[in-house]
């Protein structure tokens, strides 16, 4: 084997070990996020959503707090003021979302698919989200009803620390 192949072997050895490390790889170990296991879940995210209805900030979420907050929503989407948001209309909201939110958007979708957007369309995903979360059907979400499933449960795995006390 000349010096010359023999380089060549090499390198490409090297290569092959650099591209096998850039393979499939597990998280890297000195992350110390919990929040690998769970991300964030669509109850905190729908929560989160719920608190943003609330007109005076007491914590509680009412029904009609959020059908106000809806209407206006609602309003500013419909630039025209024809009572629908038609397919123009919802672009434009879609790219405001996107803009504002980037992938983690949720946007305006007509869900039957007849080329506008009524305001009963526009509330029935939040409806359905407050009719869950209001756990004692007392047409308001308390505190108990909107808090968010994050810290303090003491779930079994906790991989930061785990992680933490092998290093010791
Ligand atoms: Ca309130
Ligand atoms: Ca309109
Ligand atoms: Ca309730």
């Amino acid at each position: 084997m000349t010096s010359a192949i023999r380089k060549l072997v090499v390198s490409g050895a090297v290569i092959l070990v650099a591209s096998g490390c850039a393979g499939p790889r597990r998280g890297p170990p000195q992350r110390g996020m919990p929040g690998d296991l769970r991300p964030i879940s669509e109850q905190e995210q729908n929560i989160r959503l719920m608190l943003s209805f609330d007109g005076n900030s007491d914590g509680t979420v009412t029904r009609e707090e959020m059908e106000a907050a809806l209407k206006r929503q609602f309003d500013a989407c419909d630039l025209n003021h024809d009572g629908r948001i038609d397919m123009r209309e919802m672009q434009i909201e879609n790219d405001r979302r996107f803009r504002a939110f980037g992938t983690g958007a949720s946007p305006l979708i007509d869900w039957n698919q007849n080329g506008q957007i009524e305001f009963d369309e526009f509330a029935t995903t939040a409806r359905s989200m407050f009719a869950e979360l209001d756990k004692n059907h007392d047409g308001k979400l308390d505190m108990t009803e909107l808090r968010l499933p994050m810290a303090g449960r003491g779930g079994p795995i906790v991989p930061a620390e785990m992680q933490e006390r092998r290093r010791r």
